[in-house]
């Protein structure tokens, strides 16, 4: 169902004058509300009534992860912290964490997105949704929440951990819906498999699934093992959360919303952008916010535009699945290396199974990858022979799409690292900075 016909199916002439002049109402906006954007502009040479066409926005300048550190905690606020309804946190891996902050209309418009993506995903009013993300300051939960509920279906908030009771829950409360990140949700299916359960038994039909990189044979894994459909969804805390783009049922890439977020596909090193359909950086300006409205974003996202009509009616541009992030990225022996394309092998391969480790170490100034996976049977690991012979498999397959050589070490069954929320795959122990 197409939540918000309007918006959702507007001609490409009709979006991209509305969102020039969206444009045009926040670059206005964050000049004469916010000390940052003033200062940044001034320093450029750039005046907001430069800013004529949608082509004017490349003389904009850039927002960074650092300028909202450096801005810690309402340094980028544009209205008084009185007109606040919700603060949320993005954990940082070093130092403070980045704070974002809702008004009454930004509430209003991440609701109205998360709604959005649901509905694409196939949520009606009939679902029950169980929702297996933490609670708090991550805005993964209470967005979707949100979501869920203005579309009309029960949410059931779980949270994310204990995970034999999140089998359960599913399970006793019939829930139609999982909406979790992928690795938690590949988790879940190996708990529910373990304890014995038949997914047959269960009502699941929709997985929406985000918050992380997942690549189609992730999907296809979960598709096949909690039989459902599965569909992504992305967004970050500092556009809004979820409710950025969400994949509809055709599976073509997730359609952004784009009369709220405008996105743009940048070279990652000349910052020009790309062509349609070519990989690049992601870059996001909120055209609606109003508390802490963020102008060219750089997300480090890594993902492609795709402007041709998709046959579920919407009109609005997709964004291919996020291959990585431009500082995911791995130089192995001056070999680019993305954790997806390791996914992408091992997934595909039916005796071994989704969780992985990847670990770089550097010795005698020649880097090293070692990969570890789980056999999917563990009576495997007392057959030699065949043990070695799969060890090889794999190891010939990770060239081919690598190009380079890892060391392969396979595992018992259910023995590597579980998360409960995005998944840590890479321990670089190299200490390369
Ligand atoms: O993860 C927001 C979110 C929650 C999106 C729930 C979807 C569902 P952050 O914690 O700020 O916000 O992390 C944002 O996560 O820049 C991407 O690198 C990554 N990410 C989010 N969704 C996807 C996805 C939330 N579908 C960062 N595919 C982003 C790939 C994703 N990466």
């Amino acid at each position: 169902m197409i939540y918000d016909v309007k918006y959702e199916t507007m001609s490409r002439a009709d979006m991209q004058k509305l969102q020039l002049a969206r444009f045009q109402k926040i670059v206005n906006y964050a000049y004469n509300n916010i000390a940052f954007y003033k200062n940044k502009y001034d320093a450029a040479g750039f005046k907001p009534e430069d800013l004529n066409t949608l082509d004017d926005i490349r003389r904009i300048p850039f927002v960074t992860k650092k300028d909202l550190r450096d801005n810690y905690p309402y340094g980028l606020l544009a209205v008084p912290k009185e007109s606040l309804l919700r603060i949320h946190a993005s954990s940082g891996t070093s130092g403070k964490p980045t704070v974002v902050c809702y008004t009454k209309n930004d509430m209003e418009v991440w609701t109205e997105c998360c709604a959005r993506i649901c509905a694409a995903a196939g949520i009606t009013a009939k679902d029950t949704v169980q929702i297996s993300f933490g609670y708090g300051l991550f805005t993964g939960a209470l967005g979707m929440h949100q979501g869920l509920e203005r579309v009309g279906a029960a949410v059931i908030p779980a949270s994310s951990g204990n995970t034999e009771r999140q089998v359960i829950l599913l399970k006793d409360l019939a829930a139609t819906g999982l909406v979790a990140t992928p690795s938690y949700a590949l988790y879940i299916a190996e708990m529910l498999e373990k304890l014995g359960y038949d997914i047959k038994d269960f009502n699941l039909k929709w997985g929406l699934f985000g918050s992380e990189a997942s690549t189609q044979e992730m999907h296809n894994e979960l598709r096949k093992r909690l039989n459902i459909e599965t569909t992504d969804n992305y967004g970050l805390s500092e556009i809004i959360g979820p409710g950025v783009s969400g994949e509809c049922l055709m599976h073509v890439g997730m359609h952004i919303n784009e009369d709220h977020f405008y996105p743009e596909v940048l070279d990652s090193v000349t910052f020009e952008p790309v062509e349609e359909s070519t990989p690049g950086e992601l870059v996001l300006t909120t055209l609606t916010k109003d508390g802490m409205p963020m102008i060219r974003y750089m997300t480090k996202d890594i993902t492609s535009l795709d402007y041709s009509p998709c046959s579920c009616g919407r009109t609005t541009v997709r964004m291919q699945r996020v291959t990585g992030r431009t500082d995911d990225m791995l130089i192995i022996r001056g070999v680019n290396v993305f954790p997806s394309q390791v996914e992408s092998v091992l997934l595909a391969m039916p005796e071994i199974g989704g969780q992985y480790e990847m670990i770089v170490t550097r010795e005698n100034y020649l880097d090293k990858l070692e990969i570890r996976v789980e056999v999917l049977d563990g009576n495997l690991l007392t057959d030699y022979a065949n043990l070695l012979k799969l060890r090889d498999k794999v190891k010939q397959r990770i060239k081919v799409v690598l190009q380079i050589d890892a060391d392969i070490k396979l595992v018992e069954p259910l023995t590597l690292k579980r998360f409960e929320g995005k998944s840590k795959r890479v321990t670089d122990l190299r200490n390369l900075k």
